[in-house]
């Protein structure tokens, strides 16, 4: 509903104006008409009274402490709903705060639109020292998917409606939009200012592939002999759960999940690889990439990890056909998205005869059985300080009871073990760190999760990562979101027990406070802390916060020699010869 000032009008003389809106509630109109119902944001000059607006027009306005979460919550937002999330920021500082959060949507192909409120025009381009100055559209166009800016409100609506379908059309990604202050204060018709709106019909429209590209891609996998299908977070975004299910189940072929890919098939189902993942990768012939990009997260698709070079013949399906042999050579592209892709690969499969031969199945099953019998074995572990198994363990199984629950995952060993540890039974029910491998998603992400799906969120955190976002505790107790963060406390990044190769007074550089009680954070907004000891405490705080719904943190101590340097991923730290013979502590590591 458009807002009508008569009152103010009246006041200022200038009744014969008739109903006016203006730019602050064509936006909000804006954004509700296209099914937008929630901001994330920090309040301040020029947006307060925005935010205000929006919650008196009926929106959820979530604020946070700092730009960067509400970033990654509306990211977050995107990827859970396909709808692009929102985030609002005053200028300049709250601009490039929330603008790390736009270039991690861009990275994972997540739609959000950044709004951040920008000074006066004519003195930003003028350099001439306006409060706040920045030429912010300038510097955030590098870093999204589109920019734009407004100028009058009579703009808002093609101008929402162009962020939009920037946002979630093809390749999903990060949208800027700059509203200048002085425009939320344009005055215009309120009738004229409702028919100026617009209803984005169709927003990312299904994209079919080719006929041609269909064949293709089935005549590469009759021909395969050891198949795999690779998912990713492209298909868990997708939504095409059914499809996707129907195509890895009645080709037989052994799955590989990515990590946000989890649970689209849970990773309980006989055909799920990802317990033999070096076998699959390095074994198999036909390999269907199903929303994934072949990047560092899969060694750019060469390499020892991938066996003989050039033995692989790949499909791949991606809804950006600029994707295909990006690293390697691509023998059956399907442009298109996930779900139309699968349901065109699914009824082409019929009566061709497509199912994996018998001894690869064994082998890959086999090979999984081992691996997480062994694994299983360590779970069970009461050592005390806690291993990482030994409390994994614990949480694995509060995710079983409770499959519902939606996992946040991030820190370095944390993160690694976690993925491999905890089993995710339902599609979109696990949010991590992504593409960038990026510290500090973790309570915009658990904050999002909550309000988004109003589902219970379990958040596990290493220290530091908590560490880049611990403030939103005060949030998630503000709102009463029901969210559990479990802190893997190691007193340290990767391990709490680094010395200061210097020898001097100052701690290592990896280091924290010993047993710091993050704990007692969330107790003082009002939410409930317990700090851990062993597997059974940690049980047992599980279990009643996962009961009770309550804003909880779980302060769990690890034992801080447990850890390795960089998680899974320590053949990424660059190394040089000179700084072995200097620091024989290096080879420690
Ligand atoms: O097949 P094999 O035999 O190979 O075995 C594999 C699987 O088959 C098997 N597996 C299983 N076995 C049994 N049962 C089951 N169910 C099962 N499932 C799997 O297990 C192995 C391994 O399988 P996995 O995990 O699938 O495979 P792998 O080889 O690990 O996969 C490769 C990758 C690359 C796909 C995978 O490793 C991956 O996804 N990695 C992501 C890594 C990542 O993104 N890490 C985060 C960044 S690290 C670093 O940059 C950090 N920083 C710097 C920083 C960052 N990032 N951001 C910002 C803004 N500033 C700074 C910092 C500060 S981490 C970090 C903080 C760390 O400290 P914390 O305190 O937070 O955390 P702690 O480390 O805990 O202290
Ligand atoms: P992961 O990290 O899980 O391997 P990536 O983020 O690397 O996944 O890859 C996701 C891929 O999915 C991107 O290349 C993106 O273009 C693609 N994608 C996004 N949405 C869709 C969709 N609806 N259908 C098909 N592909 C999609
Ligand atoms: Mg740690």
């Amino acid at each position: 509903m458009a807002a009508t000032l008569d009152a103010e009008i009246a006041d200022e003389g200038r009744a014969d104006a008739g109903q006016l809106t203006d730019g602050f509630h064509l936006l909000i109109d804006a954004l509700k008409l296209n099914g937008i119902n929630t901001i994330y944001n920090v309040p301040g000059i020029p947006i307060t009274d925005l935010g205000r607006y929006a919650q008196a027009q009926g929106m959820r306005v979530i604020s946070f402490r700092h730009e960067q979460h509400a970033g990654y919550a509306a990211s977050v937002a995107g990827f859970l709903t396909k709808i692009p999330g929102v985030c609002m920021t005053v200028s300049a500082p709250g601009f490039l705060n929330g603008l790390t959060a736009v270039a991690n949507a861009t990275t994972n192909c997540w739609p959000m639109i950044l709004i951040s409120g920008s000074s006066e025009r004519e003195i930003v381009d003028l350099a001439q020292g306006d409060y706040e100055e920045m030429d912010q559209l300038a510097i955030a166009r590098p870093f999204c998917k589109a920019a734009y800016r407004l100028t009058y409100a009579q703009d808002i609506g093609i101008a929402v409606a162009r962020a939009i379908r920037s946002a979630v059309s093809g390749r999903p990604g990060g949208v800027y939009l700059d509203i200048p202050g002085a425009m939320m204060g344009q005055t215009m018709d309120a009738e004229e200012g409702k028919k100026s709106l617009v209803k984005v019909i169709d927003p990312a429209p299904r994209q079919r592939p080719s006929a041609d590209a269909i064949a293709r891609a089935i005549e590469v996998m009759k021909g395969a002999e050891r198949p795999l299908i690779v998912i990713g977070k492209g298909a868990a975004y997708d939504q095409s759960d059914d499809l996707v299910r129907e195509l890895v189940e009645k080709t037989g072929y052994p799955f590989l999940p990515m990590s946000m890919a989890k649970g689209i098939l849970p990773d309980t189902h006989p055909q799920c690889a990802a317990a033999a993942r070096s076998l699959v990768l390095k074994d198999s012939d036909v390999v269907i990439m199903m929303g994934a990009r072949i990047n560092w997260l899969l060694s750019h698709g060469k390499g020892r990890q991938w066996g003989e070079p050039g033995a692989k013949r790949f499909v791949q399906i991606d809804i950006d056909a600029e994707e295909m042999d990006s690293n390697v050579e691509i023998a059956a592209p399907l442009v298109g998205d996930v779900g139309s892709c699968a349901a065109a690969l699914l009824e082409a499969m019929e009566g061709e005869g497509i199912a994996p031969p018998k001894d690869w199945v064994d082998q890959v099953h086999s090979k999984a059985e081992t691996n997480m019998e062994k694994m299983s074995a360590r779970l069970q572990n009461n050592n005390v300080p806690m291993d990482y198994h030994a409390a994994l363990g614990v949480l694995k199984q509060a995710i079983t009871d409770r499959p519902d629950t939606i996992l946040v995952n991030e820190g370095a060993n944390t993160l690694d073990m976690a993925r491999s540890i905890i089993n995710v039974h339902k599609p979109r029910h696990r949010i991590d760190v992504g593409t960038w491998g990026v510290m500090g998603i973790g309570m915009g992400a658990a904050i999002a999760a909550a309000v988004e799906t109003g589902k219970q969120v379990l958040a596990v955190e290493g220290d530091s990562a908590f560490g880049f976002c611990g403030m939103e505790v005060e949030t998630i107790c503000r709102y009463k979101l029901p969210v559990c963060i479990v802190i893997f406390n190691n007193n340290g990044i990767y391990k709490g027990d680094g010395e200061n190769w210097g020898g001097g007074d100052d701690p290592a550089t990896t280091v924290f406070v010993d047993d710091a009680r993050y704990d007692l954070m969330m107790e003082a907004f009002g939410g409930e802390g317990a700090w851990v000891k062993t597997p059974d405490e940690l049980r047992q705080a599980v279990e009643t916060a996962l009961a009770s719904g309550k804003p909880t943190l779980i302060n769990a101590a690890i034992d801080p020699s447990a850890g390795k340097e960089s998680g899974n991923i320590g053949n990424l730290n660059p190394q040089s010869v000179v700084a072995q013979a200097l620091y024989p502590q290096a080879s420690k590591i």
